[in-house]
């Protein structure tokens, strides 16, 4: 008798259809058994998250079967894989990019409207997965998207957070709240669970003669979640991982009658995976974040690890032919000590096999250069949290100090040449006892304090350069600098943005670079054009695929550069403008319904959307704006009918800790409630504060947007994304040379952006001498600021302390330069104003923006990380 298996083909389940009228039994069938909808509602008299949830559910039928054969292609090719380690994915909304990735999209649109539905509604049933900060976060989603597109063996591996990034309100008052962000609570039709893929994660406890004995083990389960590629049956992974308790209850704790402690145990378990930190580039420092980064990180790289013996038993040597982690950001790079431990401690290696190995597997993405996300843990905390890693690192540190020794010695000496020393010579080297060890001893982490009375100009030099250093501000406390260890522990480093890439050369990572460049690198960010554009901008799209005469330009961006010969057309000029129009209609009744606004289409749009902070300068903006709103209300009926109508919108979160950027929260909202109920200002001037900003409200104010603000100080914004998703969607820039501007410049003609500023050679100067002497300050700033003070917008006392951030040298220092930059950003100002007049000019603008955005699609970032750090190919799977 012949036995039932998917291997022959005949007897398997029946593949999923894509005939629409199969599509819609399909629907059907899985609203009554997966939903669990009673047959006589079906398929009227459902709610649209129900019918949302059966039409996923039969979606996702289609990407398991590519996804399975995917898998077991890739398994049996056993090509190089990449593994993408990221803290954060930020992923929005799944259905429709399924759905179009697919090419179902008129399938299901005819199956749900035969049904009675449309599949727009049900769009915006489902949840958002925001399961990251910001612009981190979001990379790493549109990276798995390129990877799956391009065929590219390899996974993502991150947090499943039953938590994600806080749901933003703004009370009455234009203060921001936070509330949690309960995504699952409809359940997710995206993700696989895997109950029977597991690994336990230890943390705390001993080390005995190089064993570790962690005092806590908690389980860590994956979720795999299926990444579609476009034009490709490719579906990738992204595998998620949530904390459990390794068993359910303490049965002996229960049965004594510690109810209460075995449960305490379970919840101390799933703590691990249960919030995302809000913090977008902004201080942590807090144990339950190493705790999470330990969790997944030593997961991944187990699951990996596992994968790779399964395949090739101990031949160790051939890990880095096999497998490449990139660490995003610092929060994975402890990814480096554990690969050291499962190597030495599971896998019997010696230590220079092991590091040989590592050295050849990891590699680190830099995302800033702000202190106060370069992550440092104290030696204190990441010994007690993980002893046996706290001592690899103490190793590689001295390992990594001798082999500076040389250099720094050379240095020593030439100072010395140039300015003798008193008589006293430089002492040798200390042989360093492991710190681990010494804490373990019970001893306190410090060194002994004679060496402060020599300073030993070596030790000093030493000391800055090591990955275990002493706290500059609190004597005695030693840090782990986790970007440190990770330089030290990669093949390869690189930056988001040229300027950037440059700057950690010169900065952070100076003397990394001076002893290993080989292994510095630039990987421009990129998004997908799919989300970014084809999908969020379907009119544009249309008119992109007629006027290039191919539909394949999604893939092959480059591709939009044909737009060029078409910026001077009046006619196409014409068509242009007309779908930006639509969009800025459609984004009006948007903002009307969420929050009750009334915004004229008709005015220039102009939009600035991102993480609030002091470096991004919405403050500055807004700042602009209370000036404009001053021009407008002391100008005659006559002077008014000059001004060029606008309208300003805001969104972002504001890290629930940070002081300053709530205050810049409250004044946007503040100053939107003024200007907005102002009879004087009408339809020249709106000021929106999109509340609780995010993915999918992106996927709409992009389209709209016609001037987007990209105003960091020069030489803080490390790349930028939402940057290069105005440019493609035909948005104008008004901004620094900072981050990827500088590059958007160079491919649309730096002629064609409002550039304005101090560019990032000059800020240094400006804060170490200049700024002590100038009081230059215009008097359009001051105005601005006394408005701020004077109540115009309310809540006085509030916004005293903000006002002098900026103004009072004695209580603020300007740091970010809003002052100094604010005049010449009033004059890009009047230069938008002036070409907006020309709307055959701008729109010539906007078309050269989207014909020059091709190097942006993140398919030309990923390919570039493939060949030129991975050193993975494009496996595509055959079609079936
Ligand atoms: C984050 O969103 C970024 C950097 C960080 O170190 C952290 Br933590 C969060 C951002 C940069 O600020 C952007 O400039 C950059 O475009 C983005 O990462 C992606 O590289």
């Amino acid at each position: 008798r012949e036995v039932i298996s998917p291997s022959n083909g005949a007897s398997a389940s029946a593949k999923p259809s894509t005939d629409p009228s199969a599509v819609q039994a399909d629907v059907l069938q899985n609203l009554e058994y997966v939903v669990g909808a009673p047959s006589s509602k079906i398929p009227n008299g459902l709610d649209a998250s129900s019918v949302y949830r059966g039409v996923a559910a039969s979606v996702r039928e289609h990407l398991i079967d590519a996804f399975n054969r995917t898998q077991d292609y890739w398994s049996e090719k056993d090509p190089k894989f990449v593994y993408y380690l990221s803290a954060e994915f930020l992923m929005g909304r799944s259905l429709m990019n399924a759905v179009q990735n697919l090419e179902l999209t008129d399938t299901y649109s005819q199956a749900v409207k035969q049904l009675g539905y449309d599949l727009e509604t049900l769009r915006d049933a489902e949840q958002n997965a925001a399961l990251g900060n910001g612009g981190l976060g979001r990379l790493a989603a549109c990276f798995i998207d390129s990877m799956a597109t391009l065929n590219l063996p390899g996974w993502g591996y991150g947090i499943r957070y039953k938590y994600g990034m806080f749901k933003q309100a703004i009370d009455e008052k234009g203060y921001q709240q936070e509330l949690p962000d309960i995504w699952l609570s409809n359940g997710n039709p995206w993700e696989i669970p895997r109950p029977d893929i597991t690994f336990k994660i230890g943390f705390y406890g001993s080390v005995d003669n190089f064993k570790w004995s962690p005092g806590e083990t908690v389980l860590a389960k994956a979720y795999d979640n299926p990444i579609p590629g476009f034009k490709t049956p490719t579906v990738g992974n992204l595998r998620l991982w949530e904390a459990l308790p390794v068993a359910e209850f303490d049965l002996s704790a229960f049965n004594e009658g510690k109810y209460d402690k075995a449960v305490e145990e379970r919840r101390k378990a799933e703590d691990i995976s249960a919030v995302l930190y809000p913090n977008d580039a902004t201080e942590y420092g807090k144990e339950l974040r190493l705790k999470q980064q330990f969790f997944f990180v030593s997961a991944s790289l187990q699951d990996a690890v596992a994968r790779f013996k399964a395949k090739h038993g101990d031949n160790w040597q051939l890990l880095p032919e096999k497998a490449v982690f990139q660490m995003n950001d610092t929060h994975p790079t402890i990814a480096v000590a554990e690969l050291m431990r499962l190597l030495i401690d599971e896998q019997s290696l010696d230590w220079d096999t092991a590091w040989g190995i590592t050295q050849k597997t990891l590699a680190f993405t830099n995302h800033t250069v702000m202190p106060e996300a370069l992550e440092k843990w104290p030696v204190k905390v990441l010994g007690k949290l993980l002893p046996r890693h706290m001592e690899i690192i103490d190793k590689i540190d001295q390992i990594w100090k001798d082999s500076l020794k040389e250099k720094v010695l050379a240095q020593v000496e030439e100072m010395h040449k140039k300015n003798p020393p008193k008589p006293k010579a430089a002492k040798p080297l200390k042989k360093e006892v492991p710190l681990a060890a010494k804490a373990e001893a019970g001893e306190p982490a410090e060194d002994e304090d004679e060496e402060e009375e020599e300073e030993d100009p070596v030790e000093a030099a030493l000391n800055k350069y090591g990955i275990i250093t002493e706290n500059p501000w609190e004597k005695g406390v030693k840090l782990v600098n986790m970007a440190y260890l990770a330089v030290v522990g990669s093949k390869a480093v690189n930056g988001v943005a040229a300027i950037h890439s440059d700057i950690i050369k010169r900065t952070i990572f100076k003397d990394f670079y001076e002893l290993a460049p080989h292994k510095f690198q630039n990987k421009t960010n990129g998004v997908t054009p799919r989300r970014w554009l084809a999908w969020c901008n379907p009119g544009l799209a249309a008119l992109i695929t007629e006027t290039l005469g191919t539909d394949t330009w999604p893939n092959d961006l480059n591709l939009l550069t044909g737009l060029r010969k078409h910026a001077d057309d009046k006619e196409f000029q014409k068509k242009w403008r007309a779908i930006k129009h639509e969009n800025k209609a459609k984004l009006a009744a948007k903002i009307k319904a969420r929050t009750g606004v009334d915004l004229p289409t008709d005015p220039l749009y102009d939009i600035q959307i991102k993480r609030i902070h002091e470096y991004k300068r919405q403050y500055m903006n807004i700042l602009s704006i209370i000036y404009r709103y001053h021009q407008l209300k002391t100008a005659s009926p006559e002077e008014r009918k000059k001004f060029v109508p606008r309208v300003t919108i805001f969104g972002g979160k504001a890290a629930s800790a940070y002081y300053m950027a709530k205050k810049i929260v409250r004044l946007i909202n503040r100053v939107g409630m003024v200007v907005n109920n102002d009879p004087d200002v009408k339809d020249l001037l709106k000021v929106v504060f999109v509340p609780d900003y995010n993915v999918d409200w992106a996927e709409a104010l992009i389209p709209a947007a016609e001037l987007c603000q990209q105003i960091s100080t020069a030489g803080t914004e490390a790349s930028g994304t939402s940057n290069m998703k105005f440019q493609m969607n035909g948005c104008l820039i008004i901004g620094t040379m900072d981050g990827a501007n500088i590059e958007i410049a160079e491919e649309v003609g730096k002629e064609n952006l409002f550039i304005f500023g101090m560019d990032e050679s000059e800020v240094p100067a400006w804060r170490e001498s200049k700024r002590a002497e100038w009081k230059d300050y215009d008097p359009r700033f001051v105005k601005a600021i006394e408005m701020v003070r004077d109540g115009t917008f309310g809540d006085k006392e509030y916004f005293q302390d903000l006002a002098d951030s900026v103004y009072d040298m004695k209580k603020g220092n300007d740091w970010f330069l809003v002052a100094p930059d604010f005049a010449d950003y009033l004059r890009a100002q009047e230069e938008v104003d002036k070409v907006y007049l020309d709307q055959d000019e701008w729109t010539r603008r906007s078309i050269l923006y989207t014909a020059g955005s091709g190097f942006f699609s993140s398919d030309r970032t990923i390919k570039q990380y493939a060949d030129e750090i991975w050193d993975v190919v494009p496996v595509p799977v055959p079609s079936s």
